[in-house]
């Protein structure tokens, strides 16, 4: 069932007027879908703990360990389809002259949900790139080539660097054109929607505070509250895949002329 969002009548009224929207969003967007969150309960970094996973020291230390992991995450993000929410978000290029979808998600639902441009902050886990020379290949491929879970030795590229997950570790720069392009319609949008992300891993969260100081709209799309829940005009205190639809559809319907 979808909720109806009813905006109050001057927020309807300054997001019928708005002409630049951005959307940042996080695993919570995903766990309708199956997939898991990182923090809080039952969140991965509760099993796991991020600096023996999600570091380069880490894959340094432990090849095998980390590519098992992510093996792993990628079979289950395989399989998964995308929710309500990512089919909600690949409407909003239409209700915008100026749309940015900005994720920190790598499980590429957003794309097969229909969103036809995402900027993705911290990579991809759908791709593989070698550590030393940058070349790129599909990761499906290359745990069918070999690199299994049961396989002892990592997969190495031609220049003899290791295969890693194309994503971004802790102390790793986010894609230069990803993040540029994210902050600079952070920095001048009028509509700012974060969704499904506990907003504490920066330079992605910086993106909330940059919205604000350009004086956009900023609505909040999560069951709990995080840091920037105060910098929030609207907050829907609930699921991405309840909320997101009914405030496209709230949006669509103060947009719609007449
Ligand atoms: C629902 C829901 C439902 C549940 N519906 N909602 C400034 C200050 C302090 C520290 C730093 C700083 N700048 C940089 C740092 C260091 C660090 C950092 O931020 N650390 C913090 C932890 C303090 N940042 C970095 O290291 C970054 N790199 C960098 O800054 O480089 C600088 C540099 C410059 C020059 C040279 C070299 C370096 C890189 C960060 C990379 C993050 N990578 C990860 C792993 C990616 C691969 C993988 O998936 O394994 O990205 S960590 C993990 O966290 C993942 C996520 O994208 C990211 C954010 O998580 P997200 O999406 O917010 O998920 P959760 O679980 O935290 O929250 C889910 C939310 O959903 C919750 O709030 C729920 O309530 C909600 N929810 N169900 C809606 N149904
Ligand atoms: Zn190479």
């Amino acid at each position: 069932m979808t909720e109806i969002v009813a905006l109050a009548p001057r927020l309807a009224r300054r997001v019928a007027a708005a002409r630049r929207a951005v959307v940042l969003t996080g695993a919570g967007v995903s766990e309708e879908s199956g997939l898991g969150t990182f923090r809080g309960p039952g969140g991965l970094w509760e099993e796991f703990r991020p600096e023996e996973l999600a570091t380069p020291e880490a894959f340094a230390r432990r090849p095998r360990r980390v590519r098992d992991w992510y093996a792993a995450r990628h079979r289950t993000m395989a399989a998964a389809a995308p929710n309500a929410a990512h089919r909600a978000l690949a409407r909003w290029p239409a209700l915008f002259p100026s749309f940015l979808l900005v994720t920190q998600n790598i499980d590429q639902l957003h794309q097969r949900a229909g969103s036809p441009e995402v900027v993705e902050l911290h990579g991809t886990l759908m791709a593989a790139r070698c550590g030393s020379c940058g070349a790129r290949r599909p990761m499906a491929e290359l745990i069918l080539a070999g690199g299994t879970i049961e396989d002892e030795r990592p997969p190495r590229c031609s220049c003899g660097g290791l295969w890693r997950p194309d994503v971004v570790w802790f102390g790793e720069e986010l894609p230069g054109e990803a993040i540029d392009r994210a902050q600079r319609a952070a920095a001048s949008c009028d509509l700012f929607v974060s969704a499904g992300t506990s907003a504490t891993v920066f330079p992605a969260a910086g993106l909330i505070a940059l919205a604000r100081q350009a004086g956009a709209v900023i609505i909040e799309v999560n069951p709990e509250a995080t840091a920037f829940s105060d910098l929030a005009d609207l907050r829907l205190p609930g699921a991405a895949g309840t909320h997101l639809p009914a405030l496209t559809a709230a949006i669509e319907a103060c947009r719609s002329p007449g």
